[in-house]
């Protein structure tokens, strides 16, 4: 396939065209949620308009025809993070597929005296659905330090691996507050020798970096569709085969069974066990298009892309000397620019910026432990992806400067 440039790249995403309070909209949000391409807001209209129709039930060929575009949605996935089909399971979101382990695994495996290792890094989604667990079972949730440079405190890890106590550790490839990227390789070998399962957070990793599940190690690995270019409503679960094979139903329902009676059920071979009712059979297929749409664009490519940006946001905010960045500077770290300007607050700066048709996020990004390491309120946040430019950031750059200006005089 030719190479197509950024500018290229950028112009598939319709939404980026439209101005915002009269001006070019700059979209600084992704780790939120990302923009959508043209051929993802197609595969939506498409399938209403030609195949809608349920999926695995019917004999007829809109139903087979829609049956094969979701099977092939999951095929797309499962070569995206070189996952067998089996272990792929579609689930709503990162949050729905996270809870779905702390609802199954953890509930048939935790006991009191057992510990759940999580992170002062996590993002709520991956700390709740532990302490939930944790009521449910006995059991309690511990956390790893963050270093003052906003990494994980390895030795600390380490240490509380030492426990013997740890059943599972639930940690985030990559931070959404600070970018922090998590040697997630080496720390599920640490789990695993301490006999622990690991569960990996991939929100924010799977859209923006080559991730392979397998030569992780991961146990267990989440994420969100509407992160990496696809619509909302459909995300994954990944699971170890073996490990999904024994665990407990989440939900039940049609779909998910194999044959059941008044009494009691058995239930369908992986990975439909996990997906019971009718999914979110648009969005999945459209996810299945999202994947194939930064594959061939390259996932290294995107990253490379996102570390140049990166770069360049770290040399520029040199300019801003009243604004201060939290964060690793180094090779661990993503396209995730965590700040506040001197004496404002971040919802203020997000609130100007706005004017200026410039999108960040404010407040505690789901992340309050953290916040409270990092012994701030809140933070602003701009978080780079495929779409972005320099341009982009010069633009945030010169809004800075003058909010910074504003609040002088
Ligand atoms: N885990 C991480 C690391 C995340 O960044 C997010 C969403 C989630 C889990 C939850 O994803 P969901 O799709 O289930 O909602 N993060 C953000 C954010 O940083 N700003 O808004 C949502």
């Amino acid at each position: 396939m030719m190479t197509r440039s950024w500018q290229e790249v950028r112009a598939d995403f319709p939404i980026l065209r439209r101005e915002v309070n009269g001006k070019r909209l700059v979209y600084l949000d992704s780790t939120a949620t990302a923009q959508k391409p043209r051929c993802v807001i197609d595969a939506l209209s498409h399938f209403y308009e030609h195949t809608n129709a349920n999926i695995h039930r019917g004999a007829y060929s809109l139903s087979i025809e829609s049956t094969d575009l979701y099977e092939q949605a999951r095929s797309r996935i499962a070569a995206l993070i070189h996952a067998p089909e089996t272990g792929v399971v579609f689930t709503r979101n990162t949050t729905e597929a996270i809870n779905l382990v702390a609802r199954t695994w953890a509930l048939d495996h935790l006991k009191s005296g057992d510990q759940i290792l999580v992170t002062e890094l996590e993002h709520h989604s991956n700390l709740v659905p532990w302490h939930i667990a944790a009521k449910a079972t006995g059991a309690e949730v511990v956390g790893v330090r963050i270093t003052s440079e906003g990494r994980l405190d390895q030795e600390d890890y380490q240490q509380k691996l030492r426990s013997g106590k740890v059943k599972l550790v639930a940690v985030g490839h990559i931070s959404n507050a600070l970018g922090t990227i998590n040697p997630v390789k080496q720390m599920a070998v640490q789990a695993h020798e301490a006999g622990a399962v690991i569960l990996v957070d991939g929100a924010q990793s799977v859209p923006h970096l080559p991730v392979n599940v397998q030569d992780l190690d991961a146990d267990f690995y989440a994420f969100s569709g509407h992160k990496m270019c696809g619509p909302t409503g459909a995300g994954v679960l990944y699971g170890r085969p073996e490990l999904l094979e024994k665990m407990s139903p989440f939900l039940g329902g049609g779909e998910m069974i194999d044959q059941v009676f008044v009494e009691h059920s058995t239930y369908a071979d992986l990975p439909r066990k996990f997906e019971a009712g009718t999914p979110a059979i648009a969005e999945v297929i459209a996810l299945g298009v999202a994947a194939q749409y930064l594959q061939d664009i390259g996932l290294e490519r995107i990253w490379q892309h996102e570390q140049e940006l990166m770069r360049y946001a770290l040399e520029r905010i040199r300019d801003v000397p009243e604004l201060t960045q939290y964060g690793p500077i180094g090779e661990d770290r993503a396209g995730v620019l965590s700040f506040n300007l001197e004496g404002v607050h971040s919802h203020d700066v997000a609130g100007f910026l706005d004017e200026q048709g410039i999108c960040v996020r404010s407040g505690h990004h789901c992340a309050q432990p953290l916040m409270r390491a990092l012994g701030v309120g809140s933070t602003a946040r701009a978080s780079f992806y495929l779409y972005n430019t320099r341009e982009d950031i010069d633009l945030f750059i010169e809004a800075m400067q003058n909010i910074a200006l504003f609040f002088k005089e």
